[in-house]
C-alpha cells in the first residue's frame, strides 16, 4: 500500500506574505503520470482558479519527478485549497508511471490529496492581518540582503532576496487587510474540513528558495515495508 509524507517549512500553518507567488510545484518520489487537469485550485475570494483553464503552463519533469503549474497571474490574498486527483473515476488521476497504482491521497490508494494554504499580501509577521505592525517590521529590516541578518524571508514580500523600500511600499499598500472569512470549498462544493478532513488543514512548505516559484507540498510514495514510517511522517496525522 502506498502512502505519503510532507516536508514542512517554517510554521507552515501560517499565512504566506508574498505578493508574487504564481507557481505550484509538486515533487514526487517516483515517476508519475500527471496532467494539467489533475490539479484544481480553489479559494474563498476566488472560488476556482483552474476551471476553466485560464492559461496555466503545465509541465512535468520525469527526471526530478516534479510537476509545475505556472498560473497566468500571481495569487491574490486568499484562503486556498489544492486538490490533486487520485480517484479512479477522475478524468486524469495521478498514478505511478506506466499505468501504475493510483495516488494515495487523504485516506488510502485511489483518493484525492487536498491541502490548504493561506496567502495574505504583506503579512510579514504572519498573524492573519496586514497592519501598521507589519509596516514597522519591514521598515526595521531595511536594508538587508539574504542570508545576512536582519534579513527575514517573510519581510521580503516580493521575494527578491533583499528588503528595501519596495517591500515597504508593497506592505503599506496592502494595509489594512485580512484573510477572507470561511473556508475554500473543494471542486465538488463540499467543505472538506467539515466533511472530516480536518487533518489536512496543515500545510507543508519547504524551505524558501525561490519565492516566485515557492514549492508547496512534497509528495511521496512508499512501498509496504516503509508504510509504518510514512504514517508517522504524515504531517496531518
Ligand atoms: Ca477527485
Ligand atoms: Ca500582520
Ligand atoms: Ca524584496
Amino acid at each position: 500500500m502506498a502512502s505519503y509524507s510532507l516536508i514542512n517549512g517554517v510554521n507552515p500553518d501560517l499565512p504566506l506574505p508574498w505578493v508574487n507567488l504564481d507557481t505550484i510545484q509538486i515533487e514526487f518520489d517516483q515517476d508519475v503520470d500527471i496532467q494539467l487537469v489533475s490539479l484544481t485550485l480553489t479559494g474563498v475570494n476566488v472560488p476556482d482558479y483552474t476551471t476553466p483553464d485560464p492559461g496555466i503552463l503545465f509541465s512535468y519533469n520525469s527526471v526530478t519527478f516534479t510537476a509545475s503549474y505556472i498560473f497566468p497571474s500571481s495569487f491574490p490574498t486568499d484562503a486556498l485549497l489544492i486538490n490533486l486527483d487520485g480517484e479512479a473515476g477522475d478524468t486524469s488521476p495521478v498514478r505511478a508511471a506506466g499505468g501504475g497504482s493510483l495516488l494515495d491521497g487523504a485516506f488510502g490508494p485511489g483518493s484525492d490529496f487536498e491541502q490548504f494554504f493561506d496567502i495574505l499580501h504583506g503579512d510579514a509577521n504572519r498573524n492573519g492581518s496586514t497592519s501598521v505592525t507589519d509596516v514597522v517590521l519591514v521598515s526595521s529590516k531595511i536594508p538587508s540582503f539574504f542570508p545576512i541578518l536582519p534579513y527575514d524571508q517573510f519581510a521580503d514580500v516580493n521575494g527578491n532576496h533583499s528588503i528595501s523600500v519596495t517591500d515597504l511600499i508593497a506592505t503599506a499598500s496592502n494595509s489594512p487587510s485580512f484573510l477572507p472569512g470561511g473556508l475554500p470549498l473543494d471542486v465538488a462544493g463540499v467543505d472538506v474540513r467539515r466533511a472530516g478532513l480536518v487533518r489536512l488543514v496543515r500545510t507543508g512548505f519547504s524551505t524558501l528558495k525561490n519565492l516566485a516559484s515557492y514549492r508547496i507540498p512534497i509528495w511521496r510514495w512508499h512501498d509496504a515495508t516503509n508504510d509504518a514510517v510514512s504514517q508517522e511522517q504524515g504531517a496531518y496525522r
